[in-house]
């Protein structure tokens, strides 16, 4: 029978002092009632128009992550991008990261689907995913110590468990001496010189075969221990970069919508933004991102890397041009002033 981590009501629509400290030292918390319903819904119904339908043939072209750029942040999905910026969601990034939110930045934003099938015989499939931590596709380095993280990473469940399953496994870490955090983090495919490989059962038994030490390792530490996430509609999970975790096979003819997002600490160079950047997808002809960053607050703005208010760019010519910029959208240029 599979354990499972439960999420914890929000009494107060932020992270409670046990979230945060289950975040820092377990290294993954799971709640519900972060966001507001109407949002997430019109976020699901947005995905919902996009995707295939479960059990359609087109479904089963769906077999890895992204969304072809579809609800890449900046999207044409006005609940995908606001959901990214709410300001719950960045406080409780910032609780996390114990730092101002005027500190943290956007680095990922995605909806994606899986659906439920039978996993395909190869090597990069998804359904059924290795163990790993995700720090080797953001990062140009290695998560800093333990006690000093400097990037958050969420998966916003757009579905009931019982409607697809297939919850996100995680293994909880117990103490500085977890034999399962043990530094570096490097027994995992595409570390150190192992080659990448998503599907679980490619990836042992390459391991076994070629790493037995690095196999043994995960089994009787990692897969042993996980746990899987009993989401609900509009559950948040809040990880780490050096989070043992792995995605597991939906119930058949089921599909999972979920969005994915990182924000990292502004300081960190190193860990990169996975997508094109928030100012290429200016000049279309509706405007939608010059409109954005128009209406957003100072602190959202701040988090796509605008300059924040008492920033050394700001100076008089400066702010009288990106006003001139902005002002048909209605920027409000007080904070910078
Ligand atoms: O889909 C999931 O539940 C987890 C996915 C994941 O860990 C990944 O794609 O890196
Ligand atoms: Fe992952």
């Amino acid at each position: 029978m599979p354990r499972f981590a439960e999420p914890v009501l929000l009494s107060e629509a932020a992270l409670g002092a046990a979230q945060i400290d289950q975040w820092r030292s377990e290294g993954f918390t799971l709640v519900d009632g972060l966001l507001p319903r109407d949002l997430l819904e019109n976020a699901y119904d947005d995905a919902a128009e996009h995707y295939p339908d479960p059990g359609t043939p087109e479904a089963a072209n769906f077999t890895s992550f992204g969304s072809y750029q579809r609800f890449v942040f900046p999207s044409q999905s006005n609940a995908c991008n606001a959901i990214t910026l709410h300001e719950r969601l960045l406080n409780a990034v910032a609780d996390l990261l114990d730092c101002s939110v005027l500190d943290i930045r956007l680095t990922q934003s995605d909806l994606w689907p899986k659906y439920g099938r039978e996993p395909h015989a190869t090597t990069q499939d998804n359904a059924d995913q290795r163990i790993h931590c995700d720090y080797p596709n953001h990062t140009l380095t290695h998560p800093p110590p333990w006690d000093t993280p400097e990037a958050v990473e969420i998966i916003i469940f757009l579905n009931d468990y019982a409607e697809a399953e297939g919850g996100t496994a995680v293994v909880p870490r117990q103490g500085s001496d977890d034999s399962a955090y043990q530094w570096p983090i490097t027994r995992t495919p595409g570390v150190a010189g192992l080659p990448y490989l998503n599907d679980r059962a490619a990836a042992e038994s390459y391991l076994a075969e070629h790493a037995p030490e690095t196999a043994r390792f995960r089994e009787y530490h990692l897969y042993a221990r996980e746990v899987l996430t009993h989401y609900n509609f509009g559950t948040v999970l809040f990880y780490r970069h050096d989070t043992w975790h792995r995605g597991t096979p939906l119930k058949l003819g089921s599909r999972r919508l979920v969005l994915n997002m990182t924000f990292k600490k502004a300081a960190s160079e190193w860990v990169n933004v996975l997508h094109p950047g928030w100012s290429w997808s200016m000049y279309r002809p509706s405007q939608f991102m010059e409109k954005l960053i128009a209406r957003a607050t100072a602190e959202q703005r701040t988090v796509l890397g605008f300059p924040a208010p008492g920033n050394a760019y700001w100076t008089p010519e400066t702010i009288a041009a990106v006003e001139a910029r902005y002002r048909p959208h209605g920027i409000d240029m007080a904070p910078y002033r």
